[in-house]
C-alpha cells in the first residue's frame, strides 16, 4: 500500500485519466420547475464547485477543460434552477469545468451570438487551457445525465429533443439550444455572428458556418438528448430578427468579416480589417 499522500500541491500523486465512460451516471433524471430555487440551496448542495462556477474532479484527470457559456439577461430564476441541476450532472460527468454567465447590460435589443463570442474570449482570458466550449440556453435542462457535455471531432448539437418541439428534433439543421465546438472547430467557422439582433437566425447562420467549412453535426441518441425547457414568454428587446431571412441565406458571405475576429471592434472597423487583411493573403486557404 502506498503511503497517505500529503494534502494537494505539488507533491500530490498524478491522477488516473478519467474513464470515457463514467461510472457515477444514473440515466434518466426527473427535471420540474414548481417551487423557486434558492441560490443558497445550490451553493449548499455544490461543495465542491469552487468560486467562479469551477469544478475539477477530485479523483481522475479529464481530458479536456469545458466552459460552458450562458446568453444572459434578466433571467436569474432561471439561472438558479440550471445551476442547481446542472452542477451535479457535470460532476457526475467527470468534468473539469467553469461556468460563465454572460449578462448583458442594459436594454438594447437582446444579441444571443454575439454574448457567446464574448464567453469564449473571456473564458479563455481567465484560463487559457479551455478547449471546449458548450453554448447552452440559460432555459435549458437535459433530462439524461448520459447527454455528455464534452467536445468531440466534429461540433456538437445536444438539444435534440425538447419538450417544446414533442422532444423531436424539429428540422434537420437545427442546431439552436446547445451546442458544442472545440477550439479548433469555434476558430475554424470565426465563431459566431455578432450581427444578428433580436430572436431568431443565428443558430442557423452558426449551422451554415459549420456546413461551409465542411464538418459534420454530431448528435447523442434522440432518447438521451431530451430537455426541459422552463416555460416563458418572449422577453422584452428580443423581438424576432425580421432580417433574419435574408441574414441565412448569405453566411457564405458574411462569416468572413462577421465573426470571434471582429467581436470587440466598432462598426465600421470590422470592415476595415477584413478588407486589410485580404489585401494581405488574397490566397488565404482557410474559410
Ligand atoms: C430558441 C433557441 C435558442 C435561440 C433562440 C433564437 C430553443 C430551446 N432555443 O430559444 O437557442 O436560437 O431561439 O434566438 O429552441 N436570453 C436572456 N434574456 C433575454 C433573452 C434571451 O437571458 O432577455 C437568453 C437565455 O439564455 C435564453 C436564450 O437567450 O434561454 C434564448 O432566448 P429565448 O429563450 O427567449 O428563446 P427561445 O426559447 O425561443
Ligand atoms: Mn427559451
Amino acid at each position: 500500500p502506498e503511503a497517505p499522500s500529503a494534502r494537494p500541491g505539488p507533491t500530490a500523486p498524478v491522477l488516473p485519466p478519467c474513464p470515457d465512460s463514467p461510472p457515477g451516471l444514473v440515466g434518466r433524471l426527473l427535471i420540474e420547475f414548481t417551487s423557486p430555487m434558492p441560490l443558497e440551496r445550490v451553493q449548499r448542495e455544490n461543495p465542491g464547485v469552487l468560486l467562479g462556477g469551477r469544478y475539477t474532479p477530485p479523483d481522475c484527470t479529464p481530458a479536456q477543460t469545458v466552459a460552458v457559456i450562458i446568453p444572459f439577461r434578466h433571467r436569474e430564476h432561471h439561472l438558479r434552477y440550471w445551476l442547481h441541476y446542472l452542477h451535479p450532472i457535470l460532476r457526475r460527468q467527470r468534468l473539469h469545468y467553469g461556468i460563465y454567465v454572460i449578462n448583458q447590460h442594459g436594454e438594447d435589443t437582446f444579441n444571443r451570438a454575439k454574448l457567446l463570442n464574448v464567453g469564449f474570449l473571456e473564458a479563455l482570458k481567465e484560463d487559457a487551457t479551455y478547449d471546449c466550449f458548450i453554448f447552452s440556453d440559460v432555459d435549458l435542462v437535459p433530462m439524461d445525465d448520459r447527454n455528455l457535455y464534452r467536445c468531440g471531432d466534429q461540433p456538437r448539437h445536444f438539444a435534440v429533443a425538447m419538450d417544446k418541439f414533442g422532444f423531436r428534433l424539429p428540422y434537420a439543421g437545427y442546431f439552436g439550444g446547445v451546442s458544442g465546438l472545440s477550439k479548433a472547430q469555434f476558430l475554424r467557422i470565426n465563431g459566431f455572428p455578432n450581427e444578428y439582433w433580436g430572436w431568431g437566425g443565428e443558430d442557423d447562420d452558426i449551422f451554415n458556418r459549420i456546413s461551409l467549412t465542411g464538418m459534420k453535426i454530431s448528435r447523442p441518441d434522440i432518447r438521451i438528448g431530451r430537455y426541459r425547457m422552463i416555460k416563458h414568454d418572449r422577453d422584452k428587446h428580443n423581438e424576432p430578427n425580421p432580417q433574419r431571412f435574408t441574414k441565412i441565406q448569405n453566411t457564405k458571405l458574411t462569416m468572413k468579416r462577421d465573426g470571434i475576429g471582429s467581436v470587440r471592434s466598432k462598426p465600421g472597423a470590422a470592415h476595415r480589417r477584413a478588407a486589410a487583411r485580404q489585401a494581405m493573403s488574397e490566397d488565404s486557404p482557410s474559410l
